[in-house]
């Protein structure tokens, strides 16, 4: 059974998730509003990844004999100076989710409820390969710049990262 305390916090997520979800489809629209479709597409693949999300957390709490309550959800900033300053906010935003998640296994450690330590463990293996990737393409930026020439093939390589299977991320295999 799993504690008030825990409830609480697991709704918090189902917020946070939302969130994330919806501030990747507004930087997708951001993203086409610049011509760059690539990205459109990464991110806009990664808000669904994040309804995903929301609904393990929604599905557990209601599973486990408790009421998943759904807040209010911050509206995200609609407008980015540059596409590497955009990527940047995903991987501190993901850091974050990293944190809130590690938290959520600290409680759930704590009350010794080994079911939701459990169920955790997945989103815990998620943070590593979500933050390995946002940091790939946050490296390609610093490598490639984010103007003219390199915003292009920039573009076409996020284009092609969105286009890996699950699991496809070659930051797992070399770590
Ligand atoms: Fe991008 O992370 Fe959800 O959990």
């Amino acid at each position: 059974m799993l504690s008030k305390n825990l409830v609480g916090k697991l709704n918090d997520q189902i917020n946070l998730e939302f969130f994330s979800s919806n501030l990747y489809l507004q930087m997708a629209a951001w993203c086409v509003s610049q011509g760059l479709r690539g990205s459109a597409l990464f991110l806009g693949k990664h808000a669904g990844e994040e309804m995903m999300h929301m609904r393990k957390f929604f599905d557990y709490v209601n599973e486990t004999g408790n009421l998943a309550v759904l807040g209010k959800i911050e509206a995200p900033s609609a407008d980015y100076p540059s596409l590497g300053d955009l990527f940047v906010l995903v991987l501190e935003h993901e850091r974050t989710v990293t944190g809130k998640i590690n938290a959520l296994v600290d409680v759930a450690l704590q009350e010794k409820d080994f079911a939701t330590f459990n169920f955790l463990q997945w989103f815990v293996s998620e943070q590593h390969e979500e933050e390995a990737l946002v940091g790939e393409i946050v490296g390609m930026v610093k490598l490639v710049g984010g103007e003219g020439q390199g915003l292009y093939l920039l573009d076409r390589e996020i284009a092609s990262i969105a286009a890996r299977p699950p699991g496809g991320n070659p930051a797992d295999a070399a770590g």
